[in-house]
């Protein structure tokens, strides 16, 4: 017998359509509209309370499962989860535990209930309407196939148009950083390519020039989108930069060429947050009308986020972070929001989703900001920081 493979056919294992599990995935249930109006679903029995009561959703917020439920509620921003897995990122539990308000939010008080943050004077979820809309699908042994349709789901939250004028921002909880090609891509099928830039905070560059042959892996999905053409480099801003497993040299030299500016934790070390915080701030004004913030939880340095699947230290402190978060939040056009490589089984206390919902609320209340015409740079409610003097 001769194996067909050496006589110079592609070594490729198909599937099985004909497997009942094929698509059981992804069917959608019919009757998901059925019996009732559309708008959010309330699924709490109380106006308000603890955290340690209710039915668990992000924050404790009403669910949406249509785009007619979000056109109908007028949602501005819809929280989705998306644990993709796929090579060496296996299940993270990252949405879920987002959802689950053991310990990481110990005092936070929702629905009417809610407390203001104490730097806008804002409680985002009076401002705001967000909804928890539940997951994108996944299929479990395939990055490939799951990757369509969670640009489909991005894409249904992102198309919705609201009487204000402005359309419903999906914020997408992961979830391999692999996320970045369907949440942007997805995002441009709505708004158009090359109509958003991008700020992206990781400890890694995420533009490896190899992944074993695939296009989409955690490590190069800003190669995949620039590959493909949904952007130009110079919408690309990259903030946090470190390690040895970030980067190289030559491939720093070669997304220069591109056009993408990146910010170090080198750089930091020679200037300063604030002074590169700022830089980042002011490139992202210059680069697009709309703004996508691509999240890598691993910024962040571990001491405050051990739970993610590529830890390393010497990254942002999180007093750093959140600031950065609701100035990104409060002075742009925020188009989408991914929150990813969250791994909390890897922490065995609640640090890391306890700051992973901090940067979320961070976004939202910078959102919150944004809403009441609080887009003064650097903006912080005066009674909070001055008591007179
Ligand atoms: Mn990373």
């Amino acid at each position: 017998m001769v194996d067909p493979i050496d006589k110079g056919e592609q070594p490729i294992v198909h599937l099985n359509p004909d497997d009942p599990g094929y698509d059981a995935w992804r069917v959608v249930r019919e009757d998901l509209a059925e019996g009732r109006e559309p708008g959010p679903i309330n699924v709490q029995r109380y106006k308000g309370g603890f955290p340690w009561i209710g039915i668990p959703t992000f924050f404790h917020l009403p669910v949406a499962l249509t785009p007619e439920d979000l056109k109908a509620g007028e949602v501005d921003v819809a929280i989705m989860g998306a644990e993709l897995v796929g090579g060496m990122r296996a299940r993270t539990w990252g949405p879920m535990e987002m959802r689950n308000p053991h310990r990481s939010e110990i005092y936070h008080l929702w629905g009417e209930w809610a407390m203001p943050e104490l730097d806008s004077g804002l409680a985002w979820e009076r401002e705001l309407r967000v909804v928890d809309y539940g997951d994108a699908p996944m299929e479990p042994l395939s990055l490939e196939r799951t990757i369509p349709e969670v640009r489909k789901l991005v894409r249904q939250i992102a198309g919705v148009k609201l009487k204000n004028g402005k359309q419903t921002v999906p914020i997408i909880v992961g979830g391999a950083h692999a996320l970045m090609y369907p949440d942007y891509a997805a995002l441009a099928d709505v708004y158009g390519k090359d109509k958003i830039g991008v700020i992206h905070f990781d400890a890694h560059q995420d533009y490896a020039p190899t992944g074993f042959g695939h296009i989409h892996t955690h490590g190069n999905p800003v190669r995949a989108l620039l590959l493909e053409g949904f952007l130009e480099g110079d919408k690309f801003v990259q903030v946090g930069l470190r390690g040895p497993t970030s980067t190289d040299v030559p491939t720093l030299k070669e997304a220069r060429a591109a056009g993408i500016r990146y910010h170090t934790m080198a750089e930091v070390e020679k200037r300063g947050w604030e002074a590169v915080m700022e830089d980042a701030l002011k490139e992202v004004r210059e680069q697009a009308d709309y703004l996508f913030i691509s999240f890598d939880v691993d910024v962040i340095d571990p001491t405050f986020m051990p739970g993610t699947a590529t830890p390393e230290p010497g990254g942002l402190y999180i007093r750093e972070v959140l600031p950065m978060m609701r100035r990104l939040c409060a002075e742009n056009d925020i188009v989408g929001v991914e929150i990813v490589e969250l791994k909390p089984d890897a922490d065995v206390g609640y640090t890391s989703v306890q700051n992973a919902k901090a940067v979320l609320r961070q976004c939202l209340n910078g959102m919150a900001m944004r809403k009441k015409g609080l887009t003064e740079p650097g903006y912080l409610h005066p009674v909070m920081v001055d008591d007179g003097h």
